[in-house]
């Protein structure tokens, strides 16, 4: 099954290889799958349809990347029913973890099972396109439920929602992990309030991280997404033991272009200038975030 809207392109079916080897063990740390659709169907309350994407998909794209493992992140299409991210997760054999959505009505029971399939956080999406915002009385509730996991909350919002985000994910009390670096402007530039904002958000809370992730959604220079590139530099350089990267694959909701894969690997050596800040961004904080507690 793939999306009823006809300028929604597919993932790229044959990206480049990269040229900018990953070192050993590195981590996708944002990544989906979407089915298939026949054996885990859609939330009915979804606000697009995507194209399936399976797990073995996924892991043939890790390797030919050269990528170890991946973070599978809860997509909202699929709702709060994870059997696909769980199906996964468990497939990957410890080569993956996950990120779930839940709702406050879970139970102790259910998160000890999430837990035990490898999932290690909960995800929040705050994009009027994509969900019904999660109170916020409520997204605490939650946070209050997974903490005692040792789990952290993912939250992905546009930068103008910031300001009003911001009391509420500060006062979480898990680390706070944000999707596509809160998605900032940027044809208004790096030294713009609306990103100096979450800069110094960043620098006042050492339980934020961020995702230097999906240059393809920020730039409108397009492909190699040079655009980008401040942004993501700023953030690995001012705070290189909180910053994760991910291929965002399979890249739901895309038009105009659809990403190749083996480009926004080659953009990496690009804002992470050298091998201390790679096998951090790459290796090290995704390996303590999600295999060690
Ligand atoms: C992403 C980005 C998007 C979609 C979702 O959960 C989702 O449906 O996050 C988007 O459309 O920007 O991270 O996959």
């Amino acid at each position: 099954m793939c999306a009823a809207d006809p300028n929604w392109l597919h993932w790229h079916q044959n990206p480049a290889k990269p040229r900018y080897r990953p070192p050993p063990g590195a981590v996708d740390a944002h990544c989906h799958v979407f089915g298939p659709a026949a054996e885990f169907p859609f939330a009915p309350e979804r606000k697009y349809t995507p194209c399936d994407a399976s797990k073995a998909q996924l892991f043939a794209l890790r390797d030919f990347l050269g990528f170890g493992r991946n973070v599978i992140v809860q997509a909202t299409c699929h709702g709060k029913d994870n059997r696909a991210t769980v199906d996964a997760v468990k497939a990957a054999n410890g080569m993956a973890r996950g990120v779930a959505t839940v709702g406050a009505e879970i139970t102790e029971r259910e998160l000890s099972e999430l837990d035990a399939a490898g999932i290690r956080g909960v995800r929040f999406n705050f994009l009027r396109r994509l969900a019904d915002f999660t109170p916020h009385d409520v997204l605490r509730r939650i946070a209050d439920k997974v903490a005692p996991f040792g789990w952290h909350v993912v939250v992905y919002f546009e930068a103008p929602d910031l300001a009003e985000l911001k009391p509420l994910f500060s006062a979480l009390p898990t680390k706070v992990i944000v999707d596509h670096m809160g998605r900032p402007d940027v044809t208004l530039g790096p030294t713009h309030a609306q990103w100096r904002a979450f800069v110094d958000w960043m620098a006042a809370d050492e339980d934020v991280w961020c995702k230097v992730s999906c240059p393809e959604r920020l730039s409108v220079a397009g492909p190699p997404y040079d655009d980008a590139v401040p942004f993501q530099r700023e953030i690995v350089e001012r705070f290189p033991d909180r910053v994760l990267w991910g291929t965002d694959w399979p890249h739901p909701n895309l038009k105009g272009h659809m990403v190749d894969d083996g480009i926004v690997v080659d953009q990496i050596p690009k804002f992470a200038g050298t091998e201390e800040l790679r096998r951090k961004l790459l290796v090290d904080n995704p390996a303590r975030l999600y295999w060690e507690r």
